[in-house]
């Protein structure tokens, strides 16, 4: 057998394979059953035609991460691919492996993350793919993959075993030459060239203090060579740095019920003036100041309106856009500035074309997902690094600037509330009723407010035209209330649905409350119009966030 061989084996069927909001989530025992990952991935090699092209590969460093990139090395070799640029030990957090993508020209790449669900032998395992612009696959190109991933019997690898991935440099697995870079290296030069890291510096020398919680996940490199290496944060600011890969057997999601412990410790004795939290693939951000948690779609907000402090924006941005679900805060900032302001469906592949168009610079969703155009992913350090920067040139706290951001745009209360664990047929009942019912709603009341409209929302992408239905229910109240309902598409377990609550406040108005109190009109509200009780059998959300 020389080093060129390869073999073809039968595929074998693989169930439920449409990628959801984030490309392909699933349960690691289901990834690995025979042959599951490897007919995926030929799925998305028929559908790219790689043959002499050069991809990214990396991952958050989960379990299944190392087998499975030795399988895809392989499948790659035997698919002809020319290059493979891979993160030492297989390490690639999801923005640097967007920049890398960028940065040399590649093809596309492969992401093998389940982001922010757990890991481990009973946890969730994911494979991504992303196109030349460093940005997920847009619609056309997934169903091009689920196309494919219905139509094969065959999927090619090469005999010959994958080189390792643990020293830098340059070795071949059949003619493919497989790349192993730093994965933090580039990354973090791009950090440099956008913000003002002396300015953080001298901040972090006068005595400003931070926690980063990495969560046991793959941001624990990046950060620590960042903020402890490149900014002087003192060795410890940089908590759960070391990535696992079970997380520490923990939920790397940065919010205020998964990174309670980062959240208490900003709301208690000891608290530093700055906390922040990363997910499992480090594209999601969590920004908590000392005494006072910052909402993300706040968050989106008071980035847009600073932006231009940091050198990497100093000329200002061109438009921001946000999902759906995330609050009307930024649109208020876009409009005081004269710039866009843009609503997209759930899903970071939306930004995409706007990005590539220069018609947003920053993007948002309430999920804790920050990032511009400096890659075409969101950016959870990148968030953390803009807020710094932002706090050393205005010399204020995190809870100034964010009091003083709603003294000036007035606030825009917010809450996501999670249902999960629910059976898919109630869920899908539930969003298919209170669609049939959208006409006849506008008019009627609940819990004192009435509703004055109803959608089942759309997008027309404003670069190429194309059309995205069926993306969750709006329901907007009189006052400046609004509520969204939509099911999740990154869980790999039941259905999750998804009730964001907003309600506005101009700046006369309260601007102190507790957000579940301010909301809790449209909190009843919305459960009313959706029959959640009714037709879920629940009576509060599992989640709070
Ligand atoms: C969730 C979030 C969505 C995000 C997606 C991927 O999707 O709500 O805003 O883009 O996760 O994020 P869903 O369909 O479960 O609501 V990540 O950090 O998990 O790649
Ligand atoms: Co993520």
């Amino acid at each position: 057998m020389n080093s060129t061989a390869s073999t073809t084996f039968k595929t074998a069927p693989i169930d439920g394979q449409v990628p959801g909001t984030s490309g392909l989530r699933k349960k690691v025992a289901v990834f690995s059953e025979p042959g599951y990952l490897e007919t995926y991935t030929q799925a998305t090699f028929n559908a790219i035609e790689p043959a002499g092209k050069t991809l990214v590969l990396g991952g958050d460093g989960r379990y299944f991460n190392r087998p499975a990139m030795a399988t895809i090395l392989r499948m790659a070799a035997a698919n002809q691919v020319a290059r493979v640029i891979v993160g030492q030990n297989g390490i690639l957090s999801t923005p640097a492996a967007s920049h890398l993508i960028r940065k040399r020209n590649a093809d596309g790449g492969l992401i093998l993350s389940a982001s922010h669900n757990p890991g481990g032998p009973d946890g969730d395992f994911g494979l991504k793919y992303n196109i030349a612009n460093g940005g997920p696959a847009p619609e056309a190109v997934t169903d091009a993959i689920v196309a494919c991933a219905q139509d094969i019997d065959a999927y090619h690898i090469t005999d010959a075993a994958a080189p390792s991935l643990s020293e830098c440099g340059e070795a071949t697995l059949g003619n493919m030459v497989v790349e192993v870079v730093d994965p933090v290296a580039d990354y973090a030069s791009l950090m440099e060239e956008l913000f003002d890291f002396n300015a953080i510096r001298k901040m972090i020398a006068d005595g400003f203090t931070l926690r980063f919680d990495a969560m046991h996940a793959v941001t624990g490199p990046y950060a620590t060579e960042i903020l402890e290496r490149r900014l002087g944060a003192p060795t410890g600011s940089v908590v759960n740095g070391n990535p696992s890969e079970d997380f520490g057997g923990g939920h790397p999601d940065p919010n205020p019920v998964w990174a309670k412990e980062l959240f208490d410790h900003l709301h208690g004795p000891d608290a530093p003036d700055f906390g922040a939290a990363s997910d499992g693939d480090g594209d999601r951000n969590m920004i908590v100041g000392n005494g006072i948690y910052v909402a993300p779609s706040d968050s989106l907000a008071v980035l847009a309106a600073n932006a231009h402090l940091a050198p990497g924006y100093a000329q200002g941005i061109a438009g921001v856009a946000r999902s759906m679900p995330t609050s009307a805060a930024s649109d208020r900032v876009a409009e005081k500035l004269g710039v866009e302001a843009f609503q997209t469906p759930t899903g970071w592949k939306f930004f995409g074309n706007l990005l590539d168009a220069g018609r947003a610079t920053l993007c948002g969703e309430e999920s804790a997902g920050t990032g511009s155009d400096h890659v075409r992913e969101k950016d959870g350090l990148w968030a953390v690094l803009l807020w710094l920067n932002i706090l050393a040139v205005r010399g204020e706290g995190v809870a100034q600037i964010l009091k003083e951001h709603w003294q000036t745009y007035g606030r825009d209360y917010y809450s996501r509330h999670d249902y999960e664990g629910l059976d898919s047929k109630s869920a899908n009942h539930l969003m298919s009723e209170l669609k049939s019912r959208l006409s006849t709603l506008p008019g009627q009341s609940a819990a004192g407010l009435t509703l004055t409209g109803s959608e089942d929302f759309a997008y027309t992408d404003p670069i190429d035209g194309s059309l995205t239905t069926g993306q969750g229910v709006i329901l907007a109240y009189e006052g400046g209330a609004r509520a969204m309902l939509r099911l999740s598409g990154t869980g790999t377990e039941g259905a999750t649905l998804r009730v964001y609550l907003e309600q506005y406040v101009d700046p006369t108005g309260d601007l102190t409350r507790d957000a579940q109190e301010a909301l809790s009109k449209v909190i009843t509200a919305t459960s009313q119009f959706a029959g959640i009780q009714d037709l879920l059998g629940r009576t509060a959300p599992d989640v709070i966030s």
